[in-house]
């Protein structure tokens, strides 16, 4: 009898986590098997809010486009950066979290160590080769004590993660479909950014050329 090498395929996790910094993890993989069915809410949610370039306060146009579900959505224009309960293109609420995207959420964070992490926001960022984001802290939010969690899904791409001050060191980490940072407590205000997108090969069963990356964050204390 020849044994079926792929026999135990259904039982092969692939997922695993690799430390980052003190309370920063990535989760490789988590959120692969979900893949499909976020893209498919993503596109939901674009449908009501679509995607758009906001300016920088300093008037500079960036060059990922986003859009925003849940109660809070942030934004950015002349007046500076902050969340809105509505979304003002259309001067309606912005679409309503979709039950997976909290449920991720929460399952990632109580991965990483936080427990009863409910966000009241979710970042939706598209990126296509060539955009990228420059290095920046998360600060916006009003309650610092709840992490961060960010799901990268489409092309791959180089994340910085750096220190408490611009000019700290950054190590560089390449994040792909599926994969989940969640950071929170002594790093919840490490400078970070996005190297300019490459081209490559999109997973499936995206078509265009583009990365995906829902950012959850709690503004508001619970
Ligand atoms: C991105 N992410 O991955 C951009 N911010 O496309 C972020 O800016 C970010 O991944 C805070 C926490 C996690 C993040
Ligand atoms: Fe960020």
């Amino acid at each position: 009898m020849i044994k079926d090498l792929f026999a135990d395929d259904d039982n092969i996790i692939r997922q695993w986590k690799e430390p980052l910094a003190k309370d920063a993890i990535i989760l490789r993989g988590f959120a692969y098997s979900k893949a499909p069915i976020l893209l498919q809410n993503i596109m939901d949610i674009a449908e009501n809010a679509p995607f758009r370039y906001f300016m920088t306060p300093s008037g500079h146009m960036m060059s990922v486009s986003m859009t925003n579900c849940g109660q809070l959505g942030w934004i950015s224009d002349k007046q500076g950066y902050r969340y809105t309960e509505n979304d003002p293109l259309s001067g309606q609420k912005w679409p309503k979290m979709p039950e997976i995207f909290q449920q991720l959420a929460q399952k990632a964070a109580s991965q990483a160590g936080f427990t009863d992490f409910i966000p009241d926001a979710c970042l939706i960022n598209r990126y296509h080769p060539g955009s990228r984001l420059n290095l920046h802290q998360d600060k916006n939010e009003i309650d610092l004590s709840q992490p961060i969690v960010s799901v990268s899904l489409g092309l791959p791409a180089t994340f910085l993660f750096g220190g408490l001050q611009r000019e700290y060191p950054c190590q560089r980490v390449l994040l792909t479909h599926g994969d989940i940072i969640v950071w929170g407590g002594s790093s919840r205000l490490r400078y970070h950014g996005i190297l300019p997108l490459k081209d490559g090969v999109t997973p499936w069963p995206l078509q265009d050329n583009v990365r995906y990356n829902l950012t959850f964050r709690r503004v508001f204390p619970v």
